[in-house]
């Protein structure tokens, strides 16, 4: 293992890092082919947060969970909200759904009807009030909004409808409440998508004010773009807010974060550290948006947080200092070896003493599996009848 770092000061970084869960995750969800139900998979917004609560008991940095609306629409906000703290939790990020009603078959905020317009704006307005009662302060923004065919809308004219609606919208974040604008380049729309990319958002988010920050998923890219590259881009221009990490091998598959590609998302955290080391440190929200077709709920989730955790820490035992002296002498080789040697280092012994220092079994899932939280469930929740339905909530 190097030697050069700090270790109280990376133990320190792990004990403090944070990665907000989503409720969708814990709930039965597939592809468009099958919605198989795990025995157990939480029905309703508590049962979401205790499966969250228990992410939150053997990993430590999980204390908040985003929530989807109308999915996790209750008629009693404050009692939800006093049900999470009873918890140890907090509700995070509130997404609004603009894409499983019938009126938004051509879209939301894009769409060329001005009542499907106002509509979503509507509910975009109810999400902000929802934020403030239950003391969120994040709005998560993803729009389903493209066309599948050439011709089928006026592209322009969407891109102004979607300014001018979010633009009215705006004014309601007040100074307490941000946006984070997702892109995401195809799918439900397969011609084009309005929020495309990176580029896009950042652009919409620059009009519209600097409450209005970009989100990155790591699923919503094309084969072999560097969201690395993005990820330091955006941080440089100020419009970083926030991820939404899962991991994917073709498309958007919401997988387990780093269960496929390890190496692109340590890169990621090493622009985030590196950016941090050099005093940069702009809000980033860390999220999970997952959900789990064939996986355990609660399992997959936890080991998520452990990829996270792992990727975070060997970006952080990377030498910055050995990095630029690298580059600065042109040392391709060099350079590109400070990071593999962080990448290649054996970071289960810092996290084990890291979760040890916080109360915690250095082994989340032996934690997990010897707690038999995941077999309580499994008898306590029989499956709602009609069996699992699509897309999480519907
Ligand atoms: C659809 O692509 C999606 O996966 C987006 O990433 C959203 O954040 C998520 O669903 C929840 O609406
Ligand atoms: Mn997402
Ligand atoms: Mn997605």
């Amino acid at each position: 293992m190097n030697t050069y770092f700090d270790k109280d000061m990376v133990l320190e970084e792990i004990r403090s890092f944070r990665v907000e869960t989503p409720s969708w995750g814990y709930g039965d969800s597939g592809t468009r082919f099958k919605v198989f139900h795990w025995p157990g998979a939480a029905r309703n917004l508590r049962e979401k947060l205790e499966d969250a609560a228990m992410v939150q008991k053997v990993t430590g940095i999980c204390p908040s969970v985003a929530l989807h609306i109308p999915w996790d629409k209750e008629d009693d906000w404050s009692e939800a909200k006093a049900y999470a703290e009873s918890l140890g939790l907090r509700l995070g990020a509130v997404n609004p759904n603009l894409f499983q009603d019938d009126e938004y078959r051509f879209g939301s905020l894009c769409h060329y009807d001005p009542a499907v317009r106002r509509a979503a704006i509507e509910h975009i307005l109810e999400c902000v009030e929802i934020a403030r009662t239950i003391g969120s302060d994040t709005i998560s923004l993803w729009l389903a909004d493209g066309t599948n065919y050439p011709g089928q809308d006026n592209l322009r004219a969407r891109k102004r409808r979607l300014r001018e609606t979010l633009s009215e919208i705006y004014p309601a974040l007040g100074s307490d409440l941000r946006l984070l604008i997702e892109y995401k380049f195809f799918e439900p729309a397969f011609y084009h998508t309005d929020l495309a990319d990176w580029g896009m958002a950042s652009t919409l988010a620059r009009q519209l004010g600097p409450q209005a920050k970009v989100l990155v998923d790591t699923g919503h890219h094309a084969q072999g773009t560097n969201i690395a590259h993005i990820v330091s881009y955006l941080i440089d221009e100020e419009q970083l807010g926030g991820f939404h990490f899962n991991d994917r091998r073709y498309a958007d598959d919401d997988l387990i974060v780093g269960s496929q590609n390890p190496f692109d998302l340590f890169l990621i955290f090493t622009e985030l550290v590196a950016a941090a080391r050099e005093g940069v440190i702009p809000r980033v929200d860390y999220m999970i948006d997952q959900s789990h077709n064939l996986e355990p709920k609660v399992e997959a989730m936890i080991q998520s947080i452990l990829h996270i955790q792992s990727a975070h820490t060997r970006a952080l035992l990377v030498n910055y200092a050995a990095l630029a002296q690298a580059q600065a002498a042109g040392d391709t080789l060099a350079a590109y070896r400070v990071l593999r040697d962080a990448f290649e280092t054996d970071v289960r012994p810092l996290l084990a003493e890291a979760r040890e220092s916080m109360g915690l079994d250095p082994d989340p899932i032996r934690a997990f599996r010897a707690s038999g939280y995941a077999e309580r469930v499994a008898r306590e929740r029989p499956q709602a009848a009609g069996g699992a339905s699509g897309y999480p909530g519907a």
